[in-house]
């Protein structure tokens, strides 16, 4: 109907099925200061103290077998709460204050931390960049050349202890800035976790860049998760803090809606989202729809670490 007449990156928040389809469910008023999308020029960018590790040199490891997606919809099509529940806050997220920026590594760790970013990229030695795919759990995707580190080099950095099962990623909590942290229905800051074997795989990274460059506020700047085989929102943005610890974390959205965004997030094809089938995507900027591939196509680097679950989380395995 709708969709096919539509580009999903041209349609109104309200026409597509977001996570914000739960706000109107609970009957909140939105924010929807929506016309067309205007798409700024890459120059735009405000370069910040640590531009002197880019442009990062390529890491080809991982195939995509995609084109990139337009680095203008990259940047002008994204999800920020913080910053309004609409896809077009890359405008307000620019009041975000990145540089200095200072991160706590805490928990069951020998050596806690907390350092300005600047100073743990020259600690951990510099950036590569990585073509990774990009899948939402509201069935959009992208193909994005991320710039930064495997977070496993964080481990390396604090040595957990034997104890620490889990790596817990927060946001920062600032409303002033922030509009979307005055909404107090969210459970902020914005939380995300993995197991401590899902922080050692490679594949799970921590990007400070995009497209060559820094990442813009709205994509996460300074630091932020990817992870390329689970659902969008466990890439947490603009991360403050990362803690080891030995309970298992409940992040913001399966907080409030565990049945919808639980712990594993592992893309799959064939357990549908409760509320629309995860079978297909919509590449932005690209017509017509793909079929969605099971762990986003990277099962040979990580379906592994899913063969013996704890029986706690089995009932969690894929949402
Ligand atoms: N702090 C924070 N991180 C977040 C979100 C958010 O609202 N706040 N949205 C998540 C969701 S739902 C997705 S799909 C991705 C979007 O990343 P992008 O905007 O860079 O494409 O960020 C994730 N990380
Ligand atoms: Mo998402």
């Amino acid at each position: 109907m709708f969709l096919k007449k539509n580009k999903i990156w041209n349609l109104k928040e309200s026409s597509i099925t977001t996570e914000s389809v739960f706000n109107s469910r609970r009957k909140i008023i939105k924010n929807l200061a929506i016309g067309s999308l205007v798409f700024p020029s890459a120059s735009l960018i405000p370069f910040k103290a640590f531009s002197s590790f880019y442009p990062p040199i390529t890491n080809n490891f991982y195939k995509v077998g995609r084109d990139l997606t337009k680095e203008s919809l990259a940047t002008t099509y994204t999800n920020f709460y913080e910053f309004g529940s609409s896809k077009n806050i890359w405008r307000r997220a620019s009041q975000l204050k990145t540089d200095p920026w200072l991160l706590t590594i805490d928990g069951l760790v020998n050596k806690p931390l907390t350092i300005d970013v600047n100073d743990l990229l020259k600690k951990i030695g510099g950036i590569e960049e990585r073509v990774y795919r990009f899948r939402c759990v509201e069935a959009w995707s992208m193909t994005v050349p991320w710039a930064g580190f495997p977070v496993k080099k964080i481990l390396s950095l604090v040595e957990p202890m034997t104890d620490a099962k889990y790596v817990k990623f927060e946001t920062f909590f600032n409303p002033d800035i922030a509009p979307g942290q005055k909404q107090k229905w969210y459970p902020w800051p914005y939380q995300e976790g993995i197991t401590i074997k899902e922080a050692k795989n490679d594949l799970s990274f921590i990007a400070t860049g995009i497209y060559g460059k820094e990442l813009p506020n709205q994509n996460g700047a300074p630091l932020r998760l990817i992870l390329p085989w689970k659902y969008g929102f466990k890439s947490i943005k603009s991360i403050v803090k990362i803690s080891f610890v030995n309970k298992r974390p409940i992040g913001l959205w399966e907080k409030l809606a565990p049945k919808e965004y639980g712990f594993w997030a592992n893309v799959n094809p064939n357990i549908p989202h409760p509320r629309w089938s995860q079978k297909s995507e919509q590449q932005l900027g690209v017509d017509g729809r793909i079929p969605t591939v099971i762990y986003n196509g990277y099962g040979d680097h990580v379906a592994s670490m899913y063969n013996k679950l704890e029986k706690s989380l089995q009932n969690n395995l894929f949402r």
